[in-house]
């Protein structure tokens, strides 16, 4: 029984079908299916599948963006019963698109993704200055996403990289870049930990370089 309204609320995100995945969740709670389960193998089980789907080009960016809305409608039951039953994310995040870009749309493909993998993300939003990225350092993010579409921003950075030296606290972070103009040469020759060309890779990387 538990193990087919898990499979519902899975299926319903995958779909995008939000009321549903919300009425699944609500129902699963009400049969005291221990949340870390309906987290685990319902919603991020979901988000898993749409991740590898996006990647081999079977969804494209409306489908994750109504996946996720789903997802989100399932978290909204469950958040409060999370910091009750004491579930820890996997691990603090920020991202953030760099100083003098406005693209958001593919940042917040990645935000999703990485909620949907089980991580908390802070989303220091667009535009965002180096200075703030070393904040979100400072206060506790083990990875700094940094996202960039403008061949003129990502020189951007190189500056959070060289911003992040001069804090101290270079050692105590790893970064991620993506966008589309960024490639694997360009984070071997800044010095980011990693590339990640798509959303759905960023959820590997994040992993990858957190050794998880
Ligand atoms: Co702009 N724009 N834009 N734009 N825009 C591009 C990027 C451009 C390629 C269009 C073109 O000329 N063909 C071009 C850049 C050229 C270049 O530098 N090489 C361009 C330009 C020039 C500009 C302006 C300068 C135009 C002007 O004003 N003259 C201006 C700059 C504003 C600024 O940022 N300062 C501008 C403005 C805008 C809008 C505001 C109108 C709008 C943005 C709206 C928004 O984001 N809220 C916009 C849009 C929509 C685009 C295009 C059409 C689409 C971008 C997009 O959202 N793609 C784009 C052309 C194109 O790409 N076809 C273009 C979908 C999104 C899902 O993909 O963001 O690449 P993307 O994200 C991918 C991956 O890159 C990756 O994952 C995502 C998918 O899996 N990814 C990461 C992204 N970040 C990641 C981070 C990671 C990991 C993966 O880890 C941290």
């Amino acid at each position: 029984m538990t193990a087919d309204i898990l499979k519902e609320i899975k299926e319903n995100v995958i779909t995008g079908n939000a009321p549903k995945t919300k009425e699944m969740t609500q129902k699963a709670v009400a049969e005291k299916v221990p949340v870390e389960e309906i987290l685990n193998n319902g919603l991020i089980a979901g988000m898993t599948v749409v991740g590898v789907k996006f990647k081999n080009n079977e969804f494209y960016v409306p489908e994750v963006l109504i996946a996720a809305r789903a997802m989100h409608a399932g978290m909204d039951v469950i958040e409060p019963l999370i910091a009750k039953a004491g579930i820890k994310p996997i691990a603090k995040v920020a991202i953030g698109t760099v100083k003098g870009d406005l693209h958001d749309i593919g940042k917040n493909l990645v935000v999703m993704m990485w909620k949907g993998g089980g991580f908390e993300v802070e989303d220091l939003g667009i535009d965002v200055p180096p200075e703030k990225f070393v904040e979100a350092a400072k206060n506790g993010a083990k990875v700094l996403g940094l996202s960039a579409l403008l061949t003129t921003t990502m020189v951007s950075m190189k500056e959070v990289i060289e911003s992040l030296k001069t804090a101290g606290v270079r050692d105590q972070v790893k970064v991620i870049i993506g966008g589309a103009p960024v490639t694997q040469s360009y984070a071997d020759e800044i010095g980011a930990d990693a590339y990640a060309p798509d959303a759905a890779s960023a959820v590997e990387k994040v992993k990858e370089v957190l050794n998880i």
